[in-house]
């Protein structure tokens, strides 16, 4: 099954070189080639759709509902928001929580993403804390419920997606309602006119084509909130054992994870020669403290020198020299860990869904005789 003809042709023109998946919704991913650069340029940028892409009218007629749990219900338009809060530019990683669902095996359910469905952006909007603050957040609100045009392909009476936040991450300071991504106007692609941006949290929780927030009372119970859908078990689950979709739990904070850019799968490099291993670390919620990397399948590690990148949302550039000694097939590694001394997994921890991949990234390659 292919994404309807015109959004193919559309993205095709937009992002060359991105790979789409075999699905009736328009997702696509760049290869690891395409993501060396500290902000990933909207080209290279991945799409993820779980419906159509809707047909988004004026910017000008575009207008952002507030209401449940909060005293003054509000609608803004674009121009509205922007002359009445402070405008915000912060650079965040975007991860889908699907990313590199390709390498479990067995094989779960859900797009078999490759390592590519990551960017990293500057993102521009207001604070949704300020919004909410501006309609008056009723004690009892403890979710904010997130609502868009889009629909199913298969159903089109249902939402495509329509996911939230835990209050705290609706009220945090980093959390936006965005118009612009690298300095131009969010793209439809992307969202445009309005998303959400939640750094740290899965893709899933930054909804794109935001039209409404609805401030509730308990957990939001939009399309794909429930069951297994962005929800990881709280206990482990071996594939093929039962598990019940009740004590699985929302992804919120992404796990410490990193991607070697450079070099590339199916390098090579002359012994005795220095091979640099460079690419980008980056973390949710808690700091992103190290990365390593190692040039003998894990056997051997030394640090990696870390940039410090645009701010803690961001990803950090990585590189380190290794000194090649000996020829045959090399496997390159490299394993971030953030400030609580979590790192990233050398084994893939399998779950129903194939969601939150940190497995160390491998590459592999040929050392020759010098
Ligand atoms: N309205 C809406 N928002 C959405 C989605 C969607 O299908 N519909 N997909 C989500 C998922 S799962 C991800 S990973 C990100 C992807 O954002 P991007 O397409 O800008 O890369 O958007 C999120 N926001
Ligand atoms: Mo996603």
């Amino acid at each position: 099954m292919t994404p309807a003809s015109t959004e193919l042709a559309r993205l095709r023109a937009l992002k060359p070189g991105l790979h789409v998946h075999d699905d009736p919704a328009l997702n696509a991913e760049p290869p690891i080639a395409l993501l060396g650069e500290a902000i990933t340029p909207a080209e290279a940028f991945f799409v993820r759709n779980n419906g159509d892409v809707p047909v988004v009218g004026r910017e000008d007629d575009w207008v952002l509902t507030i209401d449940g749990e909060v005293e003054r219900p509000a609608r803004w338009t674009l121009d509205a928001l922007r002359a009445r809060f402070e405008t915000v530019t912060l650079t965040a990683v975007l991860e889908c929580a699907g990313n590199g669902r390709s390498q479990f095996s067995p094989a779960t359910d859900g797009l078999p993403w490759r390592l590519g469905a990551v960017g990293c952006a500057r993102w521009t909007g207001v604070r949704l804390a300020d919004v909410l603050a501006e309609a008056g957040v009723r004690p009892g609100a403890v979710y904010a419920g997130h609502h868009s045009p889009d629909r199913l392909i298969a159903d089109p009476s249902r939402p495509a997606l329509s996911r939230g936040l835990p209050i705290a991450k609706a009220l945090a300071p980093e959390t936006l309602v965005a118009f612009a991504m690298n300095g131009e106007p969010l793209g439809r692609l992307h969202g445009g006119p309005l998303r959400i941006v939640a750094p740290g949290f899965p893709g899933s929780a930054w909804q794109k084509w935001l039209d409404r927030v609805e401030l509730r009372p308990c957990e939001h119970d939009g399309e794909k909130m429930g069951g297994t859908n962005y929800r990881l078990p709280t206990a482990p689950v071996a594939p093929g054992e039962p598990f019940d979709p009740s004590r699985f739990a929302v992804i919120t904070d992404m796990p410490v994870k990193s991607l070697i850019t450079t070099p590339l799968e199916g390098f090579t490099v002359t012994c005795g020669e220095t091979l640099t291993v460079a690419g980008f670390g980056w973390s949710g919620a808690i700091p992103l403290a190290g990365v390593r990397v190692s040039g003998d399948g894990g056997v051997s590690w030394q640090d990696a020198e870390l940039a410090e990148g645009e701010g803690p949302f961001a990803w950090w550039r990585f590189s380190a020299d290794l000194v090649v000694e000996r020829a045959g097939s090399m496997s390159v590694l490299a394993q971030a860990r953030d400030v609580k001394g979590h790192v990233q997994p050398l084994e893939i921890v399998w779950n129903p869904r194939g969601y939150c991949n940190n497995q160390v990234h491998r590459v592999a390659g040929t050392a020759r005789e010098g």
